[in-house]
């Protein structure tokens, strides 16, 4: 998978905490090539129609917007009937924009804040599993017993069962009897984990055509979905795309600041209506809007819901529906961002959420965070659902295109991306 401007086993580096070189530190995106606008104008906003002028990409930061717990949407809806609220009129973002709260500072190295943990939370998932290795297989000949032991460990590390046994059976192949070193397991492991991860690793492809490509994005409650959409606009504003962002979690007046907050740092019009009302509506206008004013992209959030919750899922299907309205081959990519910290409750969203919304891929967050970033291996063998991006932070720089690779040599412990 071609990553632009990054030389292989720069994402490694980074997971296993190591500093970025000159061989493999990434480089710098490319600015876009049309020229910035003006910044965005607070004044703007007081008018009728909101100027939804990008804001200069150098002022996008690096730390995140706060997320702020509330009630779950379901309460919500309890009080106030999605019937009643529809209809409500569209409210252009309110120019002052609460400062977030005190996050971690986006910094490649040094002490404290992101890079830290980022590498003290991938590593939990590679020591589950390679530091097992290590113990397993340090000195001690190949048996029927050890290629037990090592297929324990990686259905404990969540990979699933099927890879777990493909796994054990190449290490096993012809080496009964003889020493094996931890890290040709560790080899071994790291291409059979490639070979399962390598067909998903596709990247979100933006069809500039379809003004706006219209992105929605779903998932449970805290998942990560409003901060994705935070770094993916901003990634999207680097490579030079016009976007809007729908604050379709209508149902916390929290998720839309929140939401808010991100767009103006990240240079991207927010479309909001006051808390309560109709998502299915918002989206619809958005899109309108969106197509009105040419954006390139459309990014439209939702408020996190249960999987098995079936009417707040209909809600899903509604806003889908209603957006087809306007254009049927909408929404152009469905995301469903995946916590990995939930570990095995993820399989079952993919298949809830893929059976309702039509997920057309995966971005999985938290992976700075969790010993359970195995997990992906799993879901990539059971739906074969492409993963586009990773969340590996909270910056609004940490979200990686998701390379088979790269990701397969750190789950396996391997510190070369050889
Ligand atoms: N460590 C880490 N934290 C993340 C990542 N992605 C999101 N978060 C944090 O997870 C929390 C929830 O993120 P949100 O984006 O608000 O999640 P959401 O899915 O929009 O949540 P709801 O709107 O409540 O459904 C926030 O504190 C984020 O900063 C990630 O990749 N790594
Ligand atoms: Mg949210």
């Amino acid at each position: 998978m071609a990553l632009q401007g990054r030389k292989p086993g720069w994402l490694l580096d980074r997971i296993l905490g190591r500093e970025p070189d000159a061989e493999t530190a990434p480089t710098p995106p490319e600015a876009p090539s049309a020229p910035e606008p003006p910044p965005l104008s607070p004044a703007s906003w007081s008018e009728g129609q909101p100027d939804f002028t990008p804001a200069s990409e150098t002022e996008v930061p690096l730390a995140a917007p706060p997320h702020v717990e509330e009630a779950a949407p379901e309460t919500v809806l309890a009080e106030k009937p999605v019937e009643e609220l529809a209809g409500a009129t569209l409210q252009p973002v309110a120019p002052a924009l609460p400062e977030p709260a005190a996050a971690p500072a986006a910094q490649p190295s040094g002490e404290g804040g992101w890079w830290r943990r980022l590498t003290s939370g991938m590593r939990r998932t590679s020591s589950a599993i390679g530091d097992s290795v290590t113990g397993l297989f340090t000195k001690r000949k190949l048996d029927r017993a050890t290629l037990d032991d090592l297929e324990d460990v990686l259905i404990t590390a969540d990979l699933g069962v099927e890879t777990a046994t493909r796994i054990t059976e190449a290490v096993g192949a012809g080496r009964y009897d003889r020493e094996i070193a931890p890290g040709e397991v560790k080899a071994i492991m790291a291409r059979e984990i490639e070979r399962v991860l390598d067909p998903v690793a596709v990247p979100l492809a933006i069809d500039r055509s379809a003004k706006p490509f219209v992105i929605l994005t779903v998932g449970v409650n805290g998942a990560g979905k409003t901060t994705t959409i935070g770094k993916l606009a901003a990634k999207f504003r680097r490579d030079g795309l016009s976007v809007a962002i729908a604050a379709g979690d209508t149902f916390r007046a929290a998720a839309i600041e929140q939401l808010k907050v991100w767009g103006e740092r990240v240079g991207a019009p927010v479309i909001a209506r006051q808390q309560g009302a109709d998502a299915s509506g918002l989206a619809f206008d958005a899109l309108e809007e969106s197509r009105k004013a040419g954006r390139d992209v459309l990014l439209i959030d939702t408020a996190g819901r249960l999987q098995n919750k079936a009417g707040l899922m209909a809600e899903l299907e509604k806003i889908i529906r209603v957006v087809r309205k306007l254009d049927p081959a909408a929404p152009h990519a469905t995301l469903l961002v995946l916590d990995a910290t939930v570990g095995q409750n993820a399989l079952s969203q993919v298949e809830l959420f893929g059976k309702t919304a039509g997920v057309t891929g995966l971005v999985m967050t938290k992976l700075d965070g969790t010993a359970r970033g195995g997990i992906l291996v799993a879901l990539a063998a059971k739906f074969g659902l492409p993963v586009h991006y990773i969340g590996v932070g909270e910056g609004v720089e940490d979200l990686e295109p998701f390379t088979a690779r790269d990701f397969s040599r750190a789950i396996a412990g391997l510190d070369e991306a050889a």
